[in-house]
């Protein structure tokens, strides 16, 4: 028996009927693009969130985590709706809102996506959840519908105004592969991306830093394109050229030129780095990244110190790039890096943030993994 299945057992009384898991992510690049309607590369990371799950025939919803001491959360099933109590639980919750469920149901989970890193162990845990409720139930729901079904619980039901970008990933990457998603209409293609054969290594650099600015400067942020679109009388931002942009520079505050300069560029910088991956490139791939970090810490103003120094301090030892991952203002960054000069870097970066009294940061690297998975039991 998997240990979650025997802690369910433990702590319900019963087997669960269904055991699903879904992955954290990295992405290489195409960051604050995916509520742009952009092009986004992510990878699925091997770190993963587990959801054993059973039926009930009444109205009960009871969740708990192996994480939070398995402390039972309990809510009437006609109670799951955006505004209900709950802390962390509304992550599952609002997954069980969107997909319409009318029964009781028990979940325990358990995994080890790193929380707080910004890694996606919300996606992760919302897609864990929406996949073992779609083959519990035989709501043969495709990756596209969960994608966009744990994107609605986490606007609509946890608050958070999130692109699209991490669900889909978490629910639809590929090992060995980049997954390049295309945010209009969820399209994919996956992009081999073998940096050990290449001799390389992708160091991911958790910051440990968290700024207070994330919920608000997120928000904010979407809400700056979006006064570019109407402004500008677009669909969206994917639908801007550089030379468009410059053209309407008059029109827009600096803010707003700026914010959509980093879309624009980020968007083009993306379409080079499947170009370079294809060809092996991973020197211009590294050009791309530290230009993709350039444009988030510049234009997007999303970066901060540690993520700053985490990448300098990687640059300076030798990574062939280096830029912050996620949201911003905190979380993490990655880096590009001979095998060889692993260590380096690593004791360049640890150095730096000594020097600059940050906390201490923790390293970790990841093989691009597969997607999320269910399996009744
Ligand atoms: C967070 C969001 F959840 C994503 O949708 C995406 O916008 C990302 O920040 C920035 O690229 O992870």
């Amino acid at each position: 028996m998997t240990s979650i299945a025997r802690h369910f057992e433990d702590l319900y009384g019963r087997k669960p009927d269904v055991i699903a898991e879904a992955p954290g992510r990295v992405n290489l690049i195409g960051e604050h693009i995916d509520y742009s309607e952009g092009f986004v590369l992510p990878f699925a990371i091997a770190d993963r969130t587990y959801a054993a799950i059973a039926a009930r025939k009444d109205g009960l919803v009871r969740v708990a985590s192996h994480q939070r001491r398995e402390r039972i959360f309990s809510i009437d099933i006609n109670d799951v709706k955006p505004g209900s109590k709950g802390d962390w639980e509304k992550y599952v919750l609002g997954v069980i809102w969107s997909l319409g469920l009318n029964q009781g149901v028990d979940i325990l989970v358990d995994g080890n996506v790193p929380a707080g890193a910004g890694l996606s162990s919300s996606a992760a845990l919302e897609c864990c959840v929406a996949v073992g409720l779609n083959e519990l139930f035989s709501l043969n729901l495709s990756a596209p519908e969960l994608a966009r079904a744990t994107q609605k619980a986490e606007n609509d039901y946890v608050g958070m105004p999130c692109g699209i970008m991490d669900q889909s990933v978490s629910l639809m990457g590929k090992a060995g592969s980049a997954l390049l998603l295309d945010c209009r209409d969820l399209t994919t293609e996956a992009i081999p991306f073998d940096v050990a054969s290449a001799g390389l290594e992708l160091l991911i650099i958790d910051t440990q830093a968290h700024h207070a600015l994330v919920d608000g400067g997120y928000a904010q942020r979407r809400a700056d394109c979006e006064s570019v679109v109407a402004k500008l009388g677009l669909v969206s931002l994917r639908h801007l050229t550089l030379n468009e942009l410059e053209a309407a520079r008059g029109q827009l505050t600096e803010i707003e030129y700026l914010r959509a300069r980093h879309a624009v560029t980020e968007i083009s910088r993306v379409m080079d780095a499947v170009a370079a991956l294809r060809a092996s490139d991973f020197k211009t791939l590294g050009a791309l990244i530290n230009g993709s970090h350039q444009s988030l810490r510049d234009d997007y103003a999303v970066s901060c110190p540690e993520l700053d120094v985490a990448v300098s301090a990687s640059i300076a030892a030798g990574a062939l790039g280096s830029r912050m991952v996620g949201g911003g203002f905190g979380g993490s960054a990655i880096a590009l890096v001979n095998q060889k000069d692993i260590e380096k870097v690593k004791q360049s970066v640890l150095a730096e943030f000594e020097a600059k009294r940050f906390k201490k940061p923790r390293f970790f690297t990841s093989l691009p993994s597969a997607g999320a998975s269910a399996t009744r039991y």
